[in-house]
């Protein structure tokens, strides 16, 4: 497994994502997932299945400083006292006393920003996470929060796959040393009949989905994939023993067209 680091935090390049997994399901792919060395599980109070996935990791009884676990706060609990309730109840839910990573799950701006960093800062210095970072920030607001922020913030989780140019996002994490970490970085399934990708993966033995997060984890960002597949997760994995050419890279990063957002919301931000 590689690691990328950032501002004191070592987060597992290739992480599981569990967005709209539940119940059994959920548990079982986390359970397997560990089985097969994944040791970075991504989660957030309003997947509404951090208990699903306490119990996979418990099940898979791996030791807890084996695996970095991420989990997120949902808007709705932005106030300093709601933060922390929250990250407590989430906690409970995990049957963990710290998670390793806690995120901002949205920008809230009917909370000022000021306001909820310091309750986040305050969940580190509380022993309750031990890094905390952002997620679905615009260049802009990582701007804000990094110079608001009473400690470092390690990362900006966002949509990124091919088919939508994160470029500024990302230049916005290196410059301020977070990591770029990528949700739905197989474009929520579509790579797979992906010409492009698949062309290139034949001159390496891989995946269409294999080449798509291999060009993300070789640019020094952090994917989670997530599958409700058993037999996915170790495709997903196996992205370690291989390089794409600069050509290679550059030609997937002309898949990005104005419409490959996926996931957007009334409530989002204005994106770069
Ligand atoms: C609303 C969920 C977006 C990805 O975490």
């Amino acid at each position: 497994m590689q690691f990328v680091e950032a501002n004191g935090a070592r987060i597992p390049a290739i992480g599981l994502g569990t967005w709209e997994l539940r119940g059994r399901i959920c548990s079982r792919v986390v359970e397997q997932a560990i089985r097969l060395g994944y040791r970075h599980i991504d989660t957030a109070q309003v997947y509404e299945n951090e208990r699903d996935v306490g119990e996979g990791i418990h099940a898979a009884r791996i030791r807890r400083d084996e695996m970095f676990v991420t989990t997120k706060v949902w808007t709705t609990h932005f106030a300093p006292h709601n933060l922390e309730r929250s990250v407590k109840e989430s906690l409970t839910r995990l049957r963990m006393t710290e998670v390793d990573l806690l995120l901002l799950h949205w920008p809230n701006p009917q909370v000022p920003l000021e306001e909820t960093l310091g309750a986040l800062a305050h969940a580190k210095q509380m022993g309750l996470t031990r890094h905390i970072g952002l997620s679905n920030f615009t260049v802009a607001l990582i701007e804000q929060a990094v110079a608001a922020c009473p400690e470092p913030l390690v990362c900006d989780q966002v949509e990124y796959h091919p088919y939508l140019d994160q470029t500024k996002v990302q230049g916005a994490c290196r410059q301020n040393g977070l990591a770029t970490v990528a949700y739905s970085p197989i474009a929520q399934g579509n790579v797979r009949g992906d010409e492009t990708l698949s062309d290139i993966g034949k001159a390496h033995g891989k995946s269409a989905a294999q080449v798509c997060l291999r060009w993300l984890v070789q640019q020094g960002a952090v994917a989670i994939p997530r599958t409700s597949k058993v037999e996915r997760l170790s495709e997903n994995i196996d992205v370690f023993d291989f390089m794409l050419s600069e050509t290679e890279m550059s030609r997937i990063s002309h898949l990005a067209h104005p419409k490959g957002r996926l996931t957007d919301y009334g409530f989002a931000p204005k994106w770069d």
